[in-house]
């Protein structure tokens, strides 16, 4: 079985790819990126996973908050008013790149919207607790075994972004089985599902079951709340410009560690790295020559 490095050079190929933008192009060029997620008390994850898709370049960026009651519930990012916020209720689920899980919560509600994404979205990016709800519910577990045979789909773009204890959760295991065998672990979620695995942690390894790559970037100033959903914003932000399941997985988890070394590299950390302090830096990382 395969395993390499993911590397700067290996990655280069697949920056260049995003690199090349017409003059004449326009938002509408670079995509749509959808996240769905920001239930209350929570609502910071799904603000970071957008910071990132903005950061990453998405050409327009949608955040779909669960649990709200009016209109004027929907919280806004007043540090960004490019991004674009309502009730998940009312966000179109196709043609956009979706992202479903930071901060999604366990409701009803969250569930309904996880099962439409799963039949309508055909860039999906799974992450958190929409991960944790297709663990306990089976009718989810059929919608996300069902995407790759739908004749209207194609071929489907699907990335879920377990950490150990989410994959320990998907394959009712421990997360010390897990760990004590990760490629495994990884390589069995993407083949029963026919989709890209991100399975997290130091070394993060990204694999379509196939072909496994593993992640050399990155430190343990990560090892703080909200770097997932940064995590999750950057994949469907590449997800949006164009790229296919596995380069988007590969470059997000490249790039999420290394804008992570470049700021410890300025004295950003390892102790006290903020995940809000990493999407500029992904973008810093992103815009390299
Ligand atoms: P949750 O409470 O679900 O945490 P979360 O909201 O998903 O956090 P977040 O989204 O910010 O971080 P994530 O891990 O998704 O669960 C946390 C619990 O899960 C822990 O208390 C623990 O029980 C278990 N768990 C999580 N990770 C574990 C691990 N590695 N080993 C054992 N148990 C674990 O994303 C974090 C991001 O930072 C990823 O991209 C990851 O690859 C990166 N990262 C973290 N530490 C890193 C390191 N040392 N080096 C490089 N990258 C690192
Ligand atoms: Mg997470």
């Amino acid at each position: 079985f395969p395993i390499s490095n993911i590397e700067h050079n290996q990655v280069a190929s697949i920056q260049a790819q995003l690199q090349r933008r017409a003059h004449a192009s326009h938002k509408g060029s670079y995509g749509d990126a959808l996240i769905i997620g920001g239930a209350q008390g929570m609502r910071g994850a799904a603000f970071l996973a957008g910071r990132a898709a903005l950061h990453a370049g998405a050409g327009k960026v949608h955040l779909g908050f669960v649990d709200i009651t009016s209109e004027n519930d929907v919280p806004l990012d007043i540090m960004h008013p490019e991004i674009m916020c309502r009730s998940a209720e009312q966000c179109q689920l196709q043609n956009t790149s979706v992202a479903i899980g930071p901060g999604l919560g366990q409701s009803e509600s969250s569930k309904e919207l996880l099962l439409q994404c799963l039949k309508l979205t055909h860039d999906l990016v799974i992450d958190a607790d929409a991960l944790n709800l297709i663990a306990q519910e089976p009718p989810l577990q059929s919608a996300l075994a069902q995407r790759n045979q739908s004749p209207l789909r194609g071929f489907c773009n699907t990335i879920i972004t377990p950490h150990p204890l989410e994959a320990a959760r998907l394959l009712s295991c421990t997360v010390q089985e897990i760990q004590a065998d990760r490629l495994k672990a990884a390589t069995e979620l993407a083949q029963k599902w026919n989709l890209i695995c991100v399975l997290k942690g130091s070394g993060s390894l990204v694999t379509d079951g196939h072909t496994c790559y593993v992640n050399g970037s990155g430190n343990p100033g990560l090892a703080s709340g909200g770097t997932g959903d940064v995590l999750t914003g950057l994949c469907v932000a590449l997800l949006a410009q164009g790229l296919c399941a596995f380069d988007a997985a590969r470059l997000a988890c490249y790039v999420h560690g290394a804008a992570a070394d470049q700021l410890v590299a300025a004295g950003v950390g390892p102790i006290g790295l903020c995940a809000s302090e990493l999407p500029a830096a992904i973008r810093q990382y992103l815009n390299r020559r």
